[in-house]
């Protein structure tokens, strides 16, 4: 067994358990712990619990591993690997009692850097619809036993999903970004959580996905699971305030990427 897929099926592992605990936490009743960077930018109790099961069982099975995880911040390891990790991704979601909330796992080489990590295992569980997304490194991405590809352009334009940052000040910007790629598009979904949109577009349940203003673990397992079905992922304005991920097929990205960073429609 490859290291990479050692890996995966760890992050699987505990992205099940950490998924059934959410889950759980759910129906008991939700409860606000805090807000971070505004008011709308919540953290509930259950995100803090399921982040410290995420690290107790990283720490167990890989002692010598590195964390970074939303809610309890940054550990160095020694061993080269860095598990990058959001408890509960789709908090807001979460909140309101919308089933599209996931826990998202995923082990890097090097620093908990997306300019520089080296993705090699990830897992999106979503513990509503039971559904598990898993990679490992040059290993394929897959849904359950059922492998993914990512979709190629059609003539009926791209079905394209994007997000909203926590900061009402950065929503007009937001708009006009969508308002630019909306000519490719067919229609635009607006799930709330950035792995499970990576996800979908790595499953062809979307075509595209496009966002600014990410965290490094609302992106880490996603973007491993789309490269692995075949996508693209580029992260632009890395060194800005809010930078833009863009995912997609081939050629969906490509087009993406012209309109975004190259600003040509054409
Ligand atoms: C969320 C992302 C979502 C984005 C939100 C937030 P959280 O992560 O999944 O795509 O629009 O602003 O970053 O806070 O639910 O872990």
């Amino acid at each position: 067994m490859t290291l990479e897929v050692e890996l995966g099926e760890l992050a699987v592992d505990i992205a099940r358990e950490a998924g059934e605990l959410a889950r759980t936490r759910r129906q008991q009743g939700v409860r606000l712990a805090a807000t971070k960077s505004t008011l709308a930018d919540i953290v509930t109790e259950a995100d803090r619990e399921v982040e410290a099961l995420i690290r107790e069982r990283l720490r167990t099975a890989r002692p010598s591993d590195g964390f970074l995880g939303e809610e309890s911040g940054a550990e160095a390891g020694d061993s080269g690997i860095t598990w990058v990790v959001d408890p509960i991704d789709g908090t807001v979601n979460y909140a309101y009692g919308i089933p599209a909330y996931n826990v998202s796992i995923a082990a890097v080489r090097g620093e908990p850097d997306p300019r520089t990590w080296e993705a090699l295992a990830a897992a999106v569980h979503a513990p509503a619809v039971g559904e598990t997304f898993r990679a490992a490194r040059g290993h394929g991405a897959w849904l359950d036993g059922t492998r993914l590809a990512v979709t190629e352009v059609t003539a009926a334009g791209a079905l394209l999903a994007t997000g909203f940052g926590y900061d009402p000040a950065t929503h007009d910007g937001d708009l006009a970004t969508v308002r630019r790629v909306m000519p490719i598009a067919r229609d635009l979904r607006r799930m709330g959580s950035a792995a499970l949109d990576l996800a979908y577009v790595a499953a062809g349940r979307l075509d595209g996905y496009f966002e600014r203003g990410l965290q490094p673990w609302d992106i880490a397992a996603g973007s491993l699971l789309v490269t692995e079905a075949g996508g693209a992922v580029t992260r632009t304005d890395a060194e800005a305030a809010r930078p833009l991920l863009i995912a997609g097929g081939v050629q969906v990205h490509a087009r993406l990427v012209k309109i975004l960073v190259e600003k040509n429609p054409d």
